[in-house]
């Protein structure tokens, strides 16, 4: 898979993208990761890539010409905005994404883009949270990574990706390791037991009560899909 992140800080992504599983990926060659700067199609002798809103209001506007001319090479790729007005993303978003031959990450600063850019060249709009960032490219990195995990070879065993919390809606039982008391703490007696359908149940259980004390919304989705 190839993910392309068009941005005006291209030194944002030097470290993040070094470490861990998305630098295996691509010392594997599973993973290609392309940097376009958005400023080398800047306008004038400042390169110039902003400009103030018509209508009036406060702080910038991406302008139209800079981020067109870096999109339009990219066409023929999945070209995602990242953006607050976006559409929430969840696991099956990243599931969708990782199948792509070719996504493409635009991340916005300043109060917005121009939107004759996204009319233009923009597929889609994906928001990871109702927050405001300065700007996109930290979105961008938490696309580049939930999507990283799930291509094939990247992750050592398949079933801990196909097992894992959100693939049924539920959240994850709390899990310990040793030692088997710490300061008094003990690891509650059924993991200690050897009795698989007892721990089988009781991680079940478990998530259940996590779900619907922590995330209400999920709990109804598992409520109505569970009763179908
Ligand atoms: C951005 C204009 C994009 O702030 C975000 C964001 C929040 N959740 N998901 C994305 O994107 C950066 C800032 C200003 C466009």
């Amino acid at each position: 898979m190839r993910i392309s992140v068009v941005t005006i800080f291209p030194p944002y992504f030097s470290g993040p993208l070094d470490v861990g599983l998305v630098k295996r990926a691509t010392d594997a060659g599973i993973l290609t990761i392309d940097i376009h700067d958005i400023r080398q199609h800047g306008l004038g002798k400042h390169r110039q890539v902003d400009d103030t809103p018509y209508g009036g209001g406060a702080g910038m506007v991406m302008r139209v010409e800079p981020l067109v001319a870096t999109l339009e090479p990219l066409a023929g790729s999945h070209r995602v905005l990242m953006s607050p007005a976006g559409t929430p993303l969840d696991q099956s978003t990243v599931d969708r994404l990782a199948t792509l031959d070719h996504l493409t990450l635009v991340c916005g600063r300043y109060e917005g883009i121009d939107q004759r850019v996204i009319d233009s060249c923009i597929d889609e709009e994906i928001s990871i949270g109702d927050y405001v960032l300065a700007g996109g490219e930290a979105a961008a990195l938490v696309v580049i990574e939930a999507v990283t995990r799930l291509l094939p070879g990247v992750v050592g065993n398949p079933d801990s990706v196909a097992h894992e919390s959100f693939r049924d809606g539920l959240l994850e039982e709390p899990v310990y390791t040793k030692p088997a008391e710490f300061m008094g703490l003990k690891v509650p007696e059924v993991l200690l037991s050897g009795d698989h359908a007892r721990i089988q149940a009781w991680r079940e259980e478990q998530r259940r009560r996590r779900t619907q004390e922590r995330r209400p919304d999920l709990w109804e989705r598992f409520v109505a899909r569970t009763d179908s």
